[in-house]
């Protein structure tokens, strides 16, 4: 084992100057250049290791193929100190000068070791020693062109990629200036809906307190359009009221009738009692005679003003009716498309709700759909005169198109909001879909819908829907890069909703290249696609990888 000497060694030159002879001075093979002022022999030809230069060697220990320093700096051209932990020593490996190509550094353990590593090492300097009689001839020339075209091509396909992505920007803000134009519009069509409805109300209700004074004094009935039911039910009440007012007035005159009759018999009966017999008055006595006889044949006042009798015909006379049992059940409504709401899960509802009222709105507006009947507001109304029933279709034909237009504009204000990616780039690439052959599946993606995967039975599995977007590290190109989320998808068996990733590069195309179930039921997929160009763009990397700029040290 070779000692370290603290000791300098005076080996300047004759004429003192530190300039160096011959290899002690020489750049040190395989050491970067920016590094040779570290190396510069000091006056007593020692060289002191990088991070302890407490500890300091002979010139002639640099690059001796033996490990002197503990951080092994002093084999910057060796595989001597390669057993050491990379994060002690400061130099980043071996440094290949490659002229023609660039320069590049190899991890110390893959020099000398008998393999010509031309992806980095194109000049074969790192084998050096030409372990096991391997040579590695300098091909910089041929990989350095081949490396050029290559980043030439690539850098081309940056700048179509930008260009792409600008495309996509001045449609996104012309899209987006669509919406807020539309807003505008709308705002001011709902305004005036508003304003319509109000006259239309104001119209209706008018018109049928006219309709009303128009029938009291014209004195229809108003029975036009009513139901059998609901005519016999007004029949019957109507009936009915009558025939208890002539029972009232009969029950009376047969009170007052028989109050005469019991003066008048009063008066026949003092008559009998008090006539004189002795007169022999021939009329008087017939009178007589036939008073008896009516008294004799008379049917008690019992039998006719039993109590009983008279306690039924007071009830028929002021017997109340409970009329609303009668009346006929509100029709019910005409099933419809409308059914189908209650199939439906409740927070789709609305939305459909939405959506088949806006369709039944259109037709209606292009004469394809009878407008829908108003509701009765009381259950004796019958069917509106037409002239009443035009103004009610009219009112709530422009309420429905009113109501479709509120929620137009409350859709469009909050797409406004929405994160549309950087210069709302994504705008442009709505519904955009892109897919690809992985495995035993067929995966899809569609910008801000879903992602699906399709087994080659032809059935498609929800992966998720599009959620927004996050930065996340590709460490395959060593990279923050944009990613977009899709969540929410099929439960998984045993395990969670299904959910995908897509990690996005720039390219002028939209294109899956790769797609792995890192874990299960989540899903990375690995795209290119315009809408990432404008990163790169500010970035100022040019389409370069962090990877690969790392490698390329000047
Ligand atoms: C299907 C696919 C797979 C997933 C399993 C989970 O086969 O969606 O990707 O891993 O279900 O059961």
């Amino acid at each position: 084992m070779k000692s370290i000497l603290l000791l300098s060694l005076p080996l300047a030159l004759a004429d003192g100057s530190q300039k160096p002879i011959g290899d002690a001075w020489a750049l040190p093979r395989g050491l970067n250049p920016a590094l040779s002022e570290k190396y510069r022999p000091s006056s007593s030809q020692t060289f002191s290791c990088l991070t302890k230069p407490e500890i300091q060697i002979p010139i002639s220990l640099v690059n001796d193929d033996f490990c002197d320093c503990p951080d092994g700096t002093d084999e910057p051209g060796t595989a001597a100190c390669a057993h050491l932990n990379t994060s002690l020593n400061p130099l980043k490996g071996f440094y290949c000068q490659n002229k023609g190509h660039a320069p590049a550094h190899i991890p110390f353990n893959r020099v000398n070791d008998g393999i010509c590593d031309y992806e980095v090492c194109c000049d074969g300097s790192d084998e050096w020693m030409g372990v096991g009689g391997i040579k590695c001839p300098d091909r910089c020339e041929e990989i350095g062109k081949e490396a050029r075209k290559a980043a030439e091509e690539k850098r081309k396909l940056y700048e179509t990629g930008i260009r792409a992505y600008q495309k996509l920007v001045q449609k996104a803000v012309l899209a987006k200036k669509e919406v807020e134009d539309k807003i505008v519009a709308l705002t001011g069509e709902v305004k005036r809906y508003e304003g319509l409805v109000e006259e239309k109300k104001a119209g209706l209700k008018k018109a049928e307190e006219e309709e009303k004074l128009r029938l009291a004094a014209s004195g229809a009935t108003g029975d036009e359009g009513k139901s059998k039911h609901q005519k016999l039910l007004d029949y019957s009440k109507e009936k009915l009221s009558a025939h208890q007012d002539k029972l009232a007035r009969l029950f009376e005159e047969s009170q007052r009738l028989k109050d005469e009759l019991e003066k008048t018999e009063k008066i026949l009966k003092t008559f009998k009692e008090e006539y004189n017999p002795n007169f022999n008055d021939e009329g008087v006595k017939r009178a007589v005679n036939a008073w008896e006889d009516y008294l004799a044949s008379k049917t008690t006042e019992e039998e006719v003003w039993s109590s009983e009798y008279l306690a039924s015909l007071t009830d028929l006379m002021y017997e109340s009716h409970q009329w609303d049992n009668y009346e006929p059940e509100e029709e019910e409504p005409t099933p419809d498309a409308y059914g189908i709401e209650a199939f439906l899960p409740p927070f789709l509802r609305p939305i459909v709700h939405d959506q088949l009222s806006n369709l039944r709105t259109s037709l209606v507006e292009y004469g394809l759909l009878a407008p829908r009947k108003p509701k009765a507001t009381t259950k004796t109304t019958g069917a509106l005169s037409p002239h009443i029933q035009k103004l009610t279709d009219d009112l709530s034909s422009t309420e429905s198109t009113l109501s479709s237009k509120n929620t137009e504009l409350s859709n469009l204000q909050s797409d406004l909001t929405k994160d549309y990616g950087p210069e709302s780039v994504f705008r442009s690439l709505k519904d955009v879909c892109t897919e690809a052959a992985s495995g035993e599946y067929t995966y899809s993606f569609c910008h801000l819908g879903r992602a699906t995967q399709k087994n080659r039975d032809g059935g498609s599995t929800h992966l998720g829907d599009w959620t927004g977007f996050e930065r996340r590290f590709d460490d395959e190109i060593e990279q923050d890069v944009t990613v977009i989320k899709y969540e929410r998808g099929l439960r998984c068996w045993n395990g969670p909703e299904r959910s995908a990733y897509v990690y996005l590069r720039c390219s002028a195309e939209e294109q899956i290249l790769s797609v792995a179930e890192t874990e299960k039921c989540v899903y990375k997929y690995v795209a290119t696609s315009p809408a990432v160009c404008g990163e790169v763009a500010a970035e100022g990397q040019e389409g370069i990888s962090m990877g690969e700029a790392n490698r390329q040290v000047n």
